[in-house]
């Protein structure tokens, strides 16, 4: 094995998640998720779509794998939806429920598409969201524990690679911050307060895997974006350090040395704001290890300091609604937050960017794989990478050009992490087929695989390859020897 080659069983990959894919929401058993409840309540996603049919993956499942097969997939990323499995997310199996995901994992695997199983992607059942608060109280946490014994014992023969949760900082922080997630609060003490409990559950959940799964693999799929001072004053550097702190260690720390980082948790516990810890807490958190390290990646974020009082260049508004979560956080307009954040997020000058207004930075991405691995030497798994985009069908075709460039310009930027050093299980893009995007309905698609739907109506749900389906497979094919646009 070169360290300038892909290996051999690199796992080339793309991923999804449940409520953007699956539809057939209330059936054979399943019970709501928090966002069943949230995309139905006027006014909380773009023009009101919701996961009510999706792409009807759920009915059309077949249909979807022998696509992924014909494309030459070596990986497929999906998520597990809680309520299908236990529809009120404690008590009694669906055993109709588990019967989808034990059909889709056979499908994958006599396609030799190794499944990759994200356990929690955000649709959290409705009924623990009423009952405990969601992830606002530890009584859910033997709720989560007992789902994730129903998945492993269910499907550890066939299932290798596992992620605990998907995004925990996004999710966390647009349902707590932000209020552009359910539960829809603005709440910082509340914020860290239930990733605190996220936390737990993660650890909880590898250690039950590691006694029931052993020859398993699992580790959390964290957004990381590396952190970039505006200039080379001190000041904007110190800015840069607090950015990186915030919005990555916070949560890699204790993934993967069971513990947050010292000065932030000191300024949290100056504002009052930071989560109850115990002494218990801290040996379960040290106790558990993530396998390998999920990083989905989309762009860094550059910081100023805001100890000058200079101003703020914002960010270019484009005509889109929903806020961009990977922006470095605090935003600008939160400076005067208790957690007194000592940094203003900035666009980066050297940087261009999608139409979508978010930044294209490939050379970030390697900068991120390295960052990463340096700090914690893992196997890294990228298990999220792609361009969102306004697709249009022409003459039912989508040429895609620019998600091909993008692709390309990342694949690349990986290869050379890998020659630097860095250990690398697989890539999968985000996503196999056009979802539903949680604010952005589908107006903004990420896929391989045109879905012909739009916000207004369901048409036809015809799947159509677009040319980055092509280009994707050719890249496969050669296993990343030559990666061209
Ligand atoms: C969207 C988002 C998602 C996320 C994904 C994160 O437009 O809804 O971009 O597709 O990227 O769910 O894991």
């Amino acid at each position: 094995q070169k360290l300038d080659e892909f290996q051999k069983n690199f796992l080339w990959g793309a991923a999804s998640a449940a409520y953007q894919i699956e539809g057939a929401y209330q059936e054979d058993g399943k019970g709501l998720s928090i966002w069943d409840e949230y995309a139905h309540q006027p006014g909380n996603t773009f023009k009101g779509t919701t996961g009510d049919v999706a792409i009807d993956h759920y009915h059309r499942v077949e249909e979807d794998v022998a696509l992924m097969a014909k494309m030459g997939l070596k990986a497929y990323r999906f998520s597990v939806a809680w309520s299908r499995v236990i529809p009120d997310g404690e008590g009694d199996v669906n055993e109709a429920g588990l019967a989808f995901y034990r059909k889709l994992i056979t499908l994958l695997k006599q396609n030799q598409i190794e499944p990759v199983l994200t356990i929690y992607h955000w649709d959290l059942p409705l009924a623990l969201q009423k009952k405990y608060n969601g992830w606002g109280s530890r009584e859910i946490i033997p709720a989560f524990e007992k789902y994730c014994r129903t998945l492993f014992s269910a499907f550890k023969d066939d299932v290798k690679y596992w992620v605990t949760f998907n995004e925990q900082n996004v999710f966390t922080s647009m349902g707590y911050r932000w209020a552009q997630h359910p539960p829809k609060v603005t709440d910082i003490k509340r914020m860290y307060a239930a990733n605190h409990i996220i936390n737990l559950a993660n650890a909880t959940a590898i250690n039950l895997f590691h006694e029931l799964v052993p020859n398993g693999q699992i580790g959390p799929s964290f957004g990381y974006g590396p952190v970039y001072p505006l200039t080379g004053d001190p000041n904007d550097v110190l800015a840069a350090v607090n950015a990186n702190d915030f919005n990555n260690n916070w949560w890699l720390d204790v993934y993967c040395r069971g513990e947050y980082p010292y000065f932030m948790l000191k300024q949290l516990q100056k504002a009052g704001i930071a989560p109850e810890i115990t002494a218990d807490d801290q040996v379960l958190l040290k106790s558990a290890k993530p396998d390998f390290l999920g990083i989905n990646y989309y762009h860094g974020g550059t910081v100023q300091t805001n100890r000058l009082q200079k101003p703020v260049k914002e960010a270019e508004q484009k005509d889109f609604s929903a806020t961009d979560p990977y922006l470095m956080q605090p935003k600008a307009d939160q400076a005067q937050s208790p957690e007194v954040p000592m940094f203003n997020s900035v666009s980066n000058p050297y940087l261009d960017k999608t139409a979508w207004g978010w930044e294209i930075d490939p050379v970030g991405f390697r900068v991120a794989l390295r960052q990463v691995y340096e700090k914690y030497r893992l196997p890294l798994f990228v298990t999220e990478n792609g361009l969102g985009a306004v697709d249009e069908l022409v003459d039912g075709k989508v040429d895609d050009q620019y998600r091909i460039d993008y692709l390309a310009q990342h694949v690349k930027t990986m290869k050379e992490a890998i020659t630097d050093g860095v250990e690398m299980i697989g890539y999968c893009a985000w996503s196999f087929s056009d979802i539903l995007s949680w604010l952005n309905g589908y107006k903004k698609r990420y896929g391989f695989v045109y879905v012909n739907r739009d916000d207004d109506s369901q048409k036809d749900l015809k799947r159509i390859p677009k040319a980055s389906y092509y280009w994707y497979q050719q890249l496969i094919a050669q296993n990343g020897a030559q990666i061209t646009a």
